[in-house]
């Protein structure tokens, strides 16, 4: 079922409920070959959240700044492919909030442990801001905060629970946004986590 968030953001609530449990058997089989890592932003700071990638690029911050690129540059290697059931709920979803040509290059995998959170920040590391990002949440639910288009504009609180698919494109696509501190807990399918997926084009 749909509800119009704002301007360009859609939520599809539950929409990916069926298919979470082979979306988790897929982030387990990058995992293995990419593991999470808690990276340090280009201020020093470790973030709380741990992240992973597959797709022909993935995002990740260092001292020199954030950036998308074919490697990890922790490890050297190539991100793991996307997976077949990731690009197709990513190009469905889009379609469904009216975005038919969404076909991303990138997905950046999130994983929260109880604790952590993402504070308020925007998206604009794309090349083509007119691109959709669609994120997929698995696992413990999380308080969504969002914004408008200056940091300190007020806040809505939307959470967002298992199997929840948002698009976020048009004018939303550069509000201000972020994830409250993970309240602890234990979800039947992947535990003490929630996980994250973030559909992008970023080239
Ligand atoms: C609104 N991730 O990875 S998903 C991120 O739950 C990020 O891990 C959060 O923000 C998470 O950058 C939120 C929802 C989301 C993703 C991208 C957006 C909302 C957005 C881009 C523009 C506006
Ligand atoms: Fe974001």
């Amino acid at each position: 079922w749909q509800e119009p968030l704002a301007e360009g953001a859609v939520i599809l609530r539950r929409r990916a409920r069926e298919i979470a449990g082979v979306l988790y058997q897929d982030i387990l089989a990058i995992e293995a070959q990419n593991p999470f890592a808690h990276r340090i932003t280009p201020g020093g700071h470790r973030m709380s959240v741990a992240m992973t990638n597959c797709g022909d690029f993935g995002w990740s911050t260092d001292s020199r700044g954030y950036q998308y690129s074919e490697q990890d540059n922790q490890n050297g290697q190539k991100w793991p492919p996307m997976p077949t059931l990731f690009r197709s709920l990513a190009q469905e979803a889009a379609h469904e909030a009216g975005f038919s040509r969404f076909n991303p290059d990138a997905c950046l995998i999130n994983r929260y442990e109880p604790g952590a959170k993402l504070t308020l920040h925007q998206d604009k590391d794309e090349k083509d801001l007119r691109q959709p990002i669609v994120s997929v949440s698995l696992g413990l639910p999380a308080v969504f905060q969002f914004g408008g288009f200056e940091r300190g504009d007020s806040t809505q609180r939307v959470l967002l629970e298992h199997g929840d698919v948002v698009v976020w494109g048009g004018p939303s696509r550069l509000r201000y946004h972020g994830i409250l501190p993970l309240k602890p807990g234990v979800h039947p399918l992947v535990g003490a986590f929630r996980y994250n997926l973030t559909f992008r084009r970023a080239y």
